[in-house]
């Protein structure tokens, strides 16, 4: 059986995502996980919120709640909208776990016994007021570019142009306003990736698989230098893993932690112990996902995660594993996403512009959203969400084609026939003719879901709805029944094959319309056709089915109209 790793990058802790964040990682994930679960295929599929860092300490401080406090709850938030779009993650850990906690200060110390790791003196913002370092985004002031007064210690958001915590007018804590700022030297790890440029290279180029999207940023870095250079992997924050070496403490790093982003891919490991000690397993049970040497050789681990994050995915964090001189699993492949963009523009909290997760679910179920958004994921390009697109999607797609379908074959059914599918007869000519285009629909579909090429694969299962649609208008069985029962009856038989082959087609992308189309057939399970070209004719006659609910409602144009009016954004 293969075996397949899945991890999607982590969310930030800090607040209800939006959309595109679901788009660009995690839904893609899923659809991925359930597909070569389909399959046959063991698979692990991973995430976990991303939990250090100042953007979990500014909205803690925000909340006015104690960080561990914020995250714990956030964490529940997050985890429960998962469970609400379906996301079926095997486990979904959080990066301040005692298992990241541990492996994080275990590659430290790997690194530093392999000569790695440079201890440097730094100079940092100091604030007596706060009793505590300031990090770029704790530092605001004048900007010295466009005079803008609230540009932040790393950038100004006004300008956009990059500054240091010095260049600022005026500088003052974002925390406690203080401007009372000294300068004092600190001390920090840092991680020695320039001197592992030539095996980091070696291994990117190997990868000859890999969308040119992945590999292009990768070598840009490299080769730029700019990605390579000798990297900060501590900081002066209360709230993170702490640094130590392996177990030991590390003189003259008391009370700081390491960087976020040093921490957060080791969590796709730690989250994988985290499932095995949440299901009593013995550490065997996740380490077969992650050390050659212990049974993972043969894993295909895929990496799911935004393009902004392929730099620390294909230099930082394969450093870290390469340093660290253990056989710890490598991504073998990496599929990343551009950009949702809400109706032209950026999706934003503060403006209240764009839909986020929890009034997704609030509107309508996530079939809905899951379809639209994967039918249109920003693989090749920026996508760009509006509820003109939004409701030919679900009118047209989910509620014309796949939800009428099943509709008028249960109902004329019911109304025919009973409440058990009908035996029928020898397929005629227009069975024969669709159920080669089905199995020639399966194979495009397959083949673009093994490829990963998610918009393509939406593209040949709705193909494959409209195959059904089309035969069935041929056919005709509301006109056969009229003069021949027989024919009516073996239509509808091959109508229902219809039906229960795309409860098993459709389950990496609608889970619930799949579920409700097996339950409709009084179907346990819908077995993936690993034989195409006998997808049909599976179901046996006599099997009970009921009408089900309609599948799916169309979105009138008020409705959608007053949600365009309500996400607009401030003006
Ligand atoms: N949380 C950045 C992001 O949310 C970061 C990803 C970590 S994956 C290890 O885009
Ligand atoms: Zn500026």
């Amino acid at each position: 059986m293969p075996r397949t790793l899945i991890t999607s990058a982590l969310p930030y802790i800090n607040g209800i995502k939006h959309l595109g964040n679901l788009v660009g990682s995690q839904l893609p994930a899923d659809v991925h996980a359930r597909y070569l679960r389909a399959r046959g295929h063991e698979v692990m599929f991973i995430c976990a919120t991303d939990e250090h860092g100042t953007p979990a300490e500014l909205a803690a401080a925000k909340a006015g709640e104690p960080v561990a406090d914020y995250c714990a709850r956030l964490w529940g938030e997050q985890k429960a909208l998962a469970d609400g779009f379906r996301l079926s993650f095997d486990h979904f850990g959080r990066s301040s776990s005692p298992e990241n906690r541990a492996l994080t200060q275990h590659f430290a110390g790997r690194l530093a016994d392999a000569g790695l790791i440079a201890e440097v003196m730094e100079r940092q913002v100091y604030s007596p007021a706060d009793g505590r370092f300031l990090p770029d985004r704790y530092i605001e002031g004048t900007c010295p570019n466009c005079g803008y007064p609230r540009a932040r210690g790393d950038q100004c958001e006004n300008c956009t142009k990059q500054l240091d915590p010095t260049d600022l007018i005026e500088p003052r804590s974002a925390i406690s306003g203080s401007t009372d700022l000294e300068v004092r030297e600190t001390k920090h790890l840092y991680l020695r990736q320039s001197a592992l440029k030539g095996e980091l290279r070696d291994w990117i180029v190997s990868k000859t698989d890999w969308p040119v999207l992945s590999t292009s940023i990768a070598l840009k870095w490299l080769d730029d230098g700019e990605g390579l250079q000798d990297r900060g992997i501590t900081r002066d924050l209360d709230w993170g893993v702490p640094v130590r070496r392996g177990t030991e403490p590390w003189p003259g790093m008391e009370g700081k932690v390491f960087y976020v982003w040093f921490d957060a891919p080791i969590e796709y490991i730690a989250a994988t112990a985290e499932w095995a000690h949440a299901n009593g397993l013995p550490e065997s049970a996740w380490r077969r996902w992650w050390r050659e040497d212990e049974g993972a050789a043969d894993v295909r681990y895929v990496q799911f995660m935004g393009k902004d994050n392929v730099p620390f995915h294909t230099l930082s964090f394969p450093a870290t594993i390469l340093g660290s001189g253990e056989p710890w699993k490598l991504v073998d492949y990496i599929k990343s996403f551009n950009y949702l963009n809400y109706d032209g523009g950026k999706f934003s909290t503060s403006q209240g512009r764009g839909v986020f997760m929890d009034q997704a679910l609030a509107i309508l179920p996530s079939d809905y959203w899951r379809w639209w958004l994967l039918s249109n994921v920003p693989e090749s390009g920026d996508a760009n969400f509006t509820w003109e697109s939004f409701q030919a999607g679900v009118n047209k797609d989910l509620a014309d084609v796949l939800g009428n379908f099943v509709s008028r074959v249960t109902k004329f059914a019911a109304a025919r026939f009973g409440s058990t599918v009908p035996e029928g007869g020898e397929w005629g000519s227009l069975e024969v003719e669709a159920a080669e285009s089905v199995a020639n629909g399966i194979v495009a579909y397959q083949a673009a879901m093994d490829a990963i090429q998610l918009r393509r694969a939406a593209q040949e299962l709705r193909q494959l709805w409209v195959t059904g649609n089309e035969y069935l208008q041929s056919a005709a069985p509301w006109t056969a029944v009229k003069t021949d029962p027989e024919r009516a009856a073996t239509i509808i038989r091959f109508a229902f094959d219809l039906i229960a082959l795309y409860a098993a087609l459709s389950e990496p992308f609608i889970p619930d319309a799949a579920a409700a189309m097996r339950k409709a057939l009084g179907l346990d399970a819908a077995p993936w056709p690993e034989d195409p070209a006998a997808a049909l004719g599976r179901l046996p006659a006599g099997q009970p089915f009921e009408v089900p609910p309609v599948l799916f409602a169309k979105l009138d144009d008020a409705t959608r109209a007053g949600l365009e009016a309500r996400f607009a954004g401030a003006a």
